[in-house]
């Protein structure tokens, strides 16, 4: 399917109007080609930011005192008008992004399954009454909204992301002032839509589209109460230390070099199906996608094997394709520098052991695998310590488990960890004592429920975790009341 050809208008949505940028010219491109124009406008200024908040910081009061219910009920309502145009929404984001048609209708479903999610929140919600050691008293312990949020989010889940940030945020109480990634902001729209539509309130939550520069004047503004970013973990950092030095908590999801691990006793068909879609899945674009493979020696040749010829019937190409099960990158600035990775790789020791097929266009990579060499001086490679976030992996063989856990362990970041293998003993080994903030036995290192908290540890992730309950710990601050009658 070709895309319609209508162009969208990017406007910002701020204190309820939409209204257009002030700021320089900007557009998206379909990732396919990195010509047909999808959406045009221009980007929010300085002074759209600042009115963004000031919108926010004036709803904050009535938001936080409108009943939870209420609140609720209008993430259900935008969670059905997403479910009904999941279908042109899913096609519009595979354009932008590049990932499949399918992943991307999942993905805007996803979306409409978090806001339900969060809508129930309004009746689960509870604080905690404590026994006192003082007759005639209780302590009670009561959440309130941070205040005016600053939602920040990546390209590469251009709406799912952006729900699992905003949904809590809104129900919870707070206001939000959201900067989508410049090079999707499409998503962010319909998303947005979807919560006009459903009547949220002015003010409550406003747009500001455009570049990454933004991002300082968020973080610097007086109104601003708390800031979850998903992104590098470049950016993360300084985010993070720019909240802590004005005293505002931050949340930063960030890199992954997520590895999947091969036992010996692994059910290999089973694993190589899960290493395909965890490493070559939406062209590898997650944090959470498996870009280091650890396998046990003795199963290493059979294993690569498999994964191989599964590779051979992956169809790399138009993401609006059904027979496609890999888009492009999404821009070929980001295909450039994933294939300038693979070139540093091969120079500093790599072999390429796989590279697949793929449209001779500069936003493609072919899916690729490179093997290191064993031990810790493969591991020296950038192919291991770097996140290509592009479909590339990286292999190195293991003398057992022990070695293979300590492979796994030697990276900087830790957000997830696939381990395939059916003794229990070793996953409740790897459960206990390996670094990451989500581990899969025997399923791929990609994928988040929304009732489950969901992070990173090392490098991957800053502040309280994301989604379920542990995203109240960080969207609401809790006053006690030691309270005698
Ligand atoms: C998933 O694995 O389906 O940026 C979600 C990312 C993550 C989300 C991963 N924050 O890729």
């Amino acid at each position: 399917m070709k895309h319609n050809g209508t162009i969208v208008a990017l406007q910002q949505y701020l204190n309820g109007n939409w209204v257009p940028g002030q700021g320089s010219g900007i557009s998206t491109q379909a990732a396919v080609d990195g010509t047909t124009v999808l959406a045009e406008g221009l980007a929010a200024s300085h002074e759209q930011v600042a009115a963004a908040f000031d919108a926010a910081h004036q709803a904050k009061k009535s938001w936080a005192s409108t009943p939870m219910a209420a609140r609720g009920a209008i993430l259900a309502k935008a969670a059905g008008y997403l479910k009904e145009h999941s279908e042109s929404f899913g096609a519009e984001l595979a354009a932008e992004e590049g990932k499949t048609r399918a992943e991307g209708t999942g993905e805007v479903l996803r979306a409409a399954q978090i806001l339900t999610y969060y809508s129930g929140e309004a009746e689960r919600a509870a604080g905690t009454v404590f026994q006192s050691p003082r007759a005639g008293e209780q302590i009670l312990v009561t959440h309130k909204p941070l205040g005016v949020v600053g939602v920040i989010t990546p390209f590469n889940f251009p709406i799912g992301i952006p729900a699992w940030k905003i949904a809590p945020a809104l129900v919870f109480g707070n206001t939000v002032v959201f900067k989508p990634a410049s090079l999707v902001p499409l998503l962010a729209l319909r998303f947005v839509q979807a919560l006009e539509y459903a009547g949220l309130p002015a003010g409550v939550l406003n747009l500001i589209i455009g570049p990454g520069a933004l991002g300082d004047a968020i973080i610097a503004n007086e109104y601003l109460n708390g800031l979850t970013f998903t992104g590098s973990t470049g950016v993360g950092r300084k985010l993070c230390a720019a909240g802590a030095a004005r005293g505002i908590p931050v949340q930063a999801e960030m890199g992954g070099k997520n590895a999947s691990v091969v036992l010996a006793d692994a059910d290999l068909d089973l694993a190589s199906e899960q290493v395909l879609f965890g490493a070559f899945r939406s062209t590898g674009q997650k944090c959470t996608a498996t870009s280091r493979l650890i396998l046990d020696e003795t199963i290493a040749d059979e294993f690569l094997d498999k994964l191989t010829v599964r590779l051979d019937q992956w169809v790399t190409g138009d993401p609006l394709d059904p027979s496609v099960h890999m888009g492009p990158l999404v821009d070929a600035k980001s295909a450039r520098s994933a294939a300038l990775g693979v070139a540093q790789a091969l120079e500093q020791g790599a072999t390429l052991h796989y590279r697949g097929q793929a449209p001779e266009t500069p936003s493609f990579l072919a899916p690729t695998i490179l093997e290191l060499p064993a031990g810790k001086a493969g591991r020296a490679n950038c192919a291991w310590r770097d996140e290509f976030f592009a479909p590339i992996l990286s292999v190195q063989r293991a003398k057992g488990p022990q070695e293979a856990f300590e492979a796994a362990e030697d990276s900087e970041f830790g957000l997830s960890l696939a381990l395939f293998t059916s003794n229990l003993a070793l996953a409740l080994e790897a459960q206990q004592t390996l670094d990451v903030g989500i581990l899969h036995v025997n399923s791929e290192s990609a994928g988040a429920d929304p009732h489950v908290p969901f992070g990173g540890a090392k490098a991957s992730g800053y502040g309280p975790k994301e989604q379920g309950a542990a995203a109240r710990e960080f969207y609401t601050h809790t006053t006690t009341t030691y309270l005698r009658g």
